[in-house]
């Protein structure tokens, strides 16, 4: 037991690197050895920035500090998640350490891929060790890999793992703890003389340049690399090293290429024969018909019949949001209304009860209630993409990307941000071509994000009729939900287009995807996807949305003048008086007689009632004209008149704009303010629908509604939105110009809708 104790105080906080091909598991296994859960999915570039994490001893001390990298097929960074993957094995990320051991994921089914980073990350010289994943699914498609063969060719330890099923953990921890201690690896690489002379030359060039005064120092065996294919590298050492470095770069090229040979083409040839003899040597495969998975690549992605299994899918996707979604959004509405109606109950009438009712509950509960159709619509992503089918849907549109000037690899960040568009806008990193990752990223906040999707379903549910078409297989609710998906993403090809065309001119670059292979979903997975956006959508309705609730809850409360009800309770005494009056006539009256009387008294009593309630709403609704939002929506109401919308409206989407999930918040609470007592229990769909205009016509009907979805389709209400594109563009001006162009888009496009949805709607 000392020794084991020893042997790990030792080894406290050693850094170490997960790298490797993108979809070989790293993020699975990074999981598995720090009990961390993040986000996995059987399609490459999942992971796109790092991830830290502790493995701890059994004594609870840090025995080694994981860095989750995003995968890469080169150490030639050509994108921006690649480029991150080169800082953090070079030590050039914030924190400045160099990994003490680089662990590369390979992916047992499909070593020869994986091997070209293989033999270029050992050329680092750094204690190495090889985590050999999926050999669980290796095993099935009969492919063996004789790990000591292999690790005697590497030059360093390789490990069998299984990192969904957490199997060969321990050795793989163990082989890390003892790597420091293994000879330094030799990659026995067949690089022609006149590149070796160049690497020469170049070492000698960088320490000049360098001076011995910069503390990285850079690998002799890495100049191979930087000379065949520098990339973002070569930019960074120019920067470094200065003018001087770039044109001793430049002559050693010419000189080795005076031969003939392109230098992409001398390194590929050596790499591969080398990775050759490796597979030759350590890897055997049996016979194998024609996979089920080839058969599947022939009808998902053909021309015709993938497009139309794609929009089936999607279909379905939308129909399974309403069919499952409506019995159990009824039940949390009928939830919260009820903890409404005990609070209320429980608490005096006065300024707290107003704030717990008609604040807090309807304002965040009108938000909860959209809870179902989230979890639905994420479950539905997960297993798309955990399935492999996602990969296959990007080179399914690839053509179409290409149309519009953006590559396949734009179709990944599009497509996650129909769930939200920040990670959509960070998986733009795994697009090389900076003018296509920008018209991605310019486009990406058009495609329907899920907190778009419960104003949606609040103004389809109320306004749009559920009539069943073909026999029930989808009904017309479901129709106009996919058509606001589409809106967004016909607007986002125009965009596209005329950026192309514009500002953001060049060609597109060709469409480079491993399809990953399929895969039964894993049910952990995507629960835990589900899971993990239902929690962030309770916890923003928790946070974000209840404050501003309470500052709308405030603003919509104050100054709740007295004199408001002193003339409410006047007209209460006088309707009172009056009535009382009538029915003590009649009482006394000998003119009517029997049931005739009682009918009589019976009116009267209903008179009375129907009048204090009208009372009751109108003193309500004065309150609320003259708080101190009531005021502020009359300034709006010009803004937004011609879009159709009242100045409950207007505000509401004004106290949006930060983000659009706060809009319903709003609303809950502006018409729980609005009401009296009685109406507190209906749903915000009832009370829109019941919601009238001084002169008795409806505020609300369908032109409204598509006017109001419109908008929301258009808008970028979104600070997050904005500021993952400043963070990742490191300039103000495309934030800028986003919230520009979707706010006038969104204006223009309500407005359009509005006009022509109440000429031929109604
Ligand atoms: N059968 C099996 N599946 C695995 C194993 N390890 C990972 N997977 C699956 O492989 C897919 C990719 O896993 P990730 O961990 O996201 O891969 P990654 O290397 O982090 O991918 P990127 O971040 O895109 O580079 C997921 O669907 C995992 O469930 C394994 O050992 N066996
Ligand atoms: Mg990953």
């Amino acid at each position: 037991m000392a020794t084991f104790i020893k042997q790990h105080q030792a080894s406290r906080e050693k850094l170490v690197a997960l790298a490797g091909n993108p979809n070989t598991g790293k993020t699975t296994l990074f999981n598995a050895l720090t009990g961390f859960r993040c986000r996995v999915g059987n399609y490459p570039g999942v992971t796109v920035e790092t991830h830290t994490g502790q493995i701890r001893n059994q004594h609870g001390a840090t025995h080694l500090t994981l860095l989750d990298l995003p995968g890469t097929y080169s150490l030639a960074a050509h994108s921006a998640d690649e480029a991150i993957v080169l800082d953090a094995l070079l030590g050039d990320l914030s924190d400045k350490r160099v990994p003490d051991v680089i662990v590369i994921v390979v992916d047992a089914t499909n070593p020869r891929a994986n091997l070209f980073l293989v033999s270029q990350i050992l050329e680092l010289k750094r204690p190495t060790v090889i985590a050999l994943n999926m050999v669980d699914l290796a095993e099935k498609s009969r492919i063996h890999v004789d790990v000591d063969k292999l690790s005697v060719m590497l030059g360093c330890p390789v490990v069998p793992v299984v990192a969904t099923k957490q199997i060969g953990l321990e050795t793989l921890c163990r082989a890390i703890d003892e790597s420091e201690k293994a000879p330094s690896v030799t990659v026995d690489l067949d690089w022609p003389s006149s590149l070796l002379q160049a690497v020469e030359a170049l070492s000698v060039g960088v320490s000049q340049a360098v001076n011995g005064k910069d503390r990285y120092s850079l690998n002799t065996e890495f100049l191979q690399t930087l000379l065949c294919d520098g990339g973002y590298h070569e930019r960074r050492w120019s920067d470094r090293c200065g003018e001087d470095f770039r044109s001793l770069l430049d002559t050693q090229r010419s000189v080795i290429t005076q031969q003939g040979e392109p230098l992409a083409a001398i390194e590929g040839r050596v790499r591969y024969a080398w990775i050759d003899r490796v597979i030759d040597e350590a890897v055997s495969r049996g016979q194998r018909g024609q996979s089920i998975s080839a058969k599947a690549d022939r009808m998902l992605t053909h021309r015709v019949m993938g497009l139309a299994i794609l929009m089936l899918l999607m279909g379905a996707c939308f129909q399974s949001i309403y069919a499952w979604s409506t019995p159990i959004m009824d039940a949390v509405d009928y939830a919260i209304a009820a903890v409404g109606e005990m609070v209320a109950w429980w608490l005096p009438a006065g300024p707290l009860q107003s704030l717990m009712v008609d604040g807090a509950i309807a304002g965040v509960g009108a938000v909860l209630v959209f809870l179902p159709q989230i979890i639905i619509l994420f479950l539905f992503l997960a297993v798309m993409e955990d399935c492999g089918y996602m990969a296959r849907a990007a080179f399914l549109l690839d053509r179409w990307m290409g149309f519009i000037g953006l590559g396949g690899k734009s179709f990944i960040p599009l497509l996650s941000s129909f769930a939200c568009t920040v990670p959509g806008i960070l998986a733009t990193r795994t697009i090389s071509d900076r003018r296509a990752r920008i018209i991605t990223m310019l486009i990406a906040p058009l495609m329907s994000c899920s907190a778009r999707l419960p104003v949606y379903m609040l103004f389809i549910g109320a306004f749009v009729p559920d009539t069943q078409l073909l026999g029930g297989v989808i009904g017309v609710q479901a129709l106009v939900l996919l058509g606001m998906y589409m809106v967004g993403t016909v607007v986002a090809i125009a965009m596209a287009l005329l950026l192309k065309r514009t500002i953001l001119t060049g060609d597109p670059q060709p469409f480079l995807m491993e399809m990953p292979p399929y895969r039964w979903p894993k049910v952990r997975t995507v629960f835990h996807r589900a899971y993990e956006q239902a929690r962030e959508f309770c916890v923003s309705a928790g946070t974000i949305i209840f404050a501003v609730t309470i500052v709308i809850w405030a603003l919509g409360y104050y100054p709740h003048a007295q004199s408001i009800a002193t003339a409410h309770d006047a007209q209460r005494q006088a309707v009172t008086v009056e009535l009382e009056d009538a029915m003590s006539q009649l009482a006394q009256s000998s003119d009517v007689t029997g049931s005739d009387k009682a009918n009589r008294l019976d009116e009267l009593n209903q008179q009375m009632k129907v009048q204090l309630s009208r009372i009751d709403q109108d003193q309500a609704g004065e309150y609320l004209r003259q708080s101190i939002l009531g005021r502020m929506g009359h300034w709006i109401e010009p803004m937004v008149a011609p879009l159709g919308w009242d100045w409950k409206m207007g505000t509401a989407v004004i106290a949006a704009f930060p983000a659009r999930e706060v809009m319903i918040a709003t609303m809950g609470t502006i018409y729980n303010l609005g009401e009296n007592e009685d109406e507190r229990s209906v749903g915000l769909r009832e009370k829109l629908r019941m919601s009238q205009h001084p002169d008795g016509k409806p505020i609300y009907n369908l032109p409204v509604a598509l006017s109001i979805m419109v908008f929301f389709a258009l808008c970028c209400q979104c600070g997050g939105t904005l500021a993952a594109i400043k963070r990742e563009t490191q300039s103000w001006r495309w934030p800028v110009f986003t919230f520009a162009y979707m706010t006038s888009l969104a204006y223009i496009g309500a407005w359009l809708t509005y006009v022509m949805a109440s000429r031929w709607l109604v």
